[in-house]
């Protein structure tokens, strides 16, 4: 199942980029910030650095990158930026067929830097995608050349580019597919990126372009996939263009991103306390991270701590989409295969469980086999024995040692009366 492309506003694209520490644990339901695992903005070298091409840059990490031969020919692949030279004499002329096209270029860059940040737009670097040719179709326009380590294997990751379009009023757009590349093998990242779809702005001339503004405009946005399952402990990018044309085709592209994606699974007992043989529902939260993209064939399996096992009936609920949940009577494990959709928050998967034994059962991480998602914290039920309701107590008899003692008293009180007599008679 392919996740959703999403056109994302800038506030949106801010938010996923205030990531936090990987596993940030927040109350079960409440989504967290995804992880950025791989960032790319063009800017690891000077200002103004005129006539490199994309083959040839090495991104602050170390990282390189390579592209099909056409998309580092014909106005392609060019590192862009308006504060370079606009008569583009270090090659972008030439390979870009007019000074116009190299200047369209330049604005390209800048509008992608605005749309970021309105500091120092004439320093932003983007790569040139303006195909003075015919490029041919489903060529790759981008890949890394090294994979991006995971903090395990199974992660959900998803990707993530700006995309500024010039003359997408008049022609044809820019279409663009992401693949995770996962042990080398290229898995789809959600739909096709039409790069006509963003916002428009305006862009000033700059050169020999003149200026493009209102409907005319460029149109530039964030494009990011939902999450795909990597089994691998790395993984790399590719962008293709299903676009063969040259007419139109006119983008550059800026700010790639990866991101560790993946929900975060709680579990809870309620009651946290029960009576041996009673139930209490063991309640699975599967929590999104808050850019809420779709995140399909997560799974986990849960081996119950010995003495606790499935009630009967195992009263099996679940909200999460595509549910799979094998949960038997009386069994000592609970394994769930299903999905959240875009735009889910969290989902809930519930089993209710029992134990003949008296104890405290702890449930936690150790007890988890799971693909996809961040492992729970550790949860506790207790099971007490039944309580022993006492007869009512009885009125209390006297004693034989009591009975003595009042007999005793019995007599003396007859000798003392009898004595009392003698002495009146
Ligand atoms: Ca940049
Ligand atoms: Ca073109």
């Amino acid at each position: 199942m392919q996740a959703a492309i999403n056109h994302l506003t800038k506030a949106a694209t801010i938010s996923i980029l205030g990531a936090t520490a990987l596993y940030a644990h927040s109350a079960p339901g409440i989504p967290q910030a995804p992880t950025t695992i791989f960032t790319e903005d063009f800017q690891n070298q000077p200002p103004a650095t005129s006539g490199t091409i994309l083959s040839d840059y090495i991104g602050a990490t170390g990282q390189t990158y390579t592209a099909n031969p056409a998309w580092l020919t014909a106005c392609n692949g060019l590192l862009s930026s308006a504060d370079q030279p606009q008569a583009g004499a270090d090659g972008q002329t030439t390979s870009c067929g007019s000074q116009e096209a190299w200047n369209v270029t330049q604005q390209l860059a800048k509008t992608l830097g605005a749309y970021q940040s309105s500091a120092n737009s004439d320093s932003n670097f983007a790569v040139s995608a303006y195909t003075s040719a015919d490029p041919g179709a489903n060529l790759v326009e981008f890949e890394t050349e090294n994979t991006i380590p995971l903090s395990s294997a199974k992660r959900f990751v998803a990707a993530s580019i700006d995309v500024a379009a010039a003359n997408c009023y008049r022609a044809s757009a820019p279409l663009l597919q992401f693949y995770l590349l996962d042990g080398g093998i290229p898995s789809a990242a959600g739909n096709q990126v039409d790069g006509c779809t963003g916002s428009l702005a305006d862009m000033p001339a700059l050169g020999a372009a003149a200026a493009s503004t209102g409907s005319q405009g460029a149109r530039v946005g964030t494009y990011r996939s939902g999450g795909v399952l990597v089994e691998a402990t790395a993984v790399g990018l590719r962008i293709t263009n299903a676009n063969g044309s040259g007419t139109g085709n006119d983008h550059a592209f800026d700010n790639i991103l990866l991101l560790d994606v993946s929900p975060t699974l709680d579990k809870a007992f309620n009651p946290i306390s029960q009576n041996v043989g009673g139930n209490t529902t063991l309640t699975f939260t599967i929590t999104n991270t808050s850019e809420l993209g779709q995140k399909a064939g997560w799974s986990f399996t849960d081996s119950l701590p010995s003495g606790l096992v499935v009630a009967t009936p195992p009263a099996i609920s679940t909200s999460c989409a595509d549910s799979v949940v094998a949960a038997p009577a009386g069994g000592s494990s609970i394994v769930v295969e299903a999905t959240l959709s875009e735009g889910m928050s969290s989902c809930n998967v519930s089993v209710n469980v029992t134990s003949a034994t008296a104890g405290s059962y702890t449930n936690g991480p150790d007890n988890i086999v799971s693909a996809g998602l961040n492992p729970p914290q550790v949860s506790v039920v207790t099971f007490t024995p039944p309580v022993v309701v006492n007869p009512p107590s009885p009125t209390p008899v006297p004693t034989l040692e009591q009975w003595g003692l009042i007999s005793l008293g019995s007599l003396l009180a007859i000798f003392g009366v009898s004595r009392l007599r003698r002495r009146q008679g």
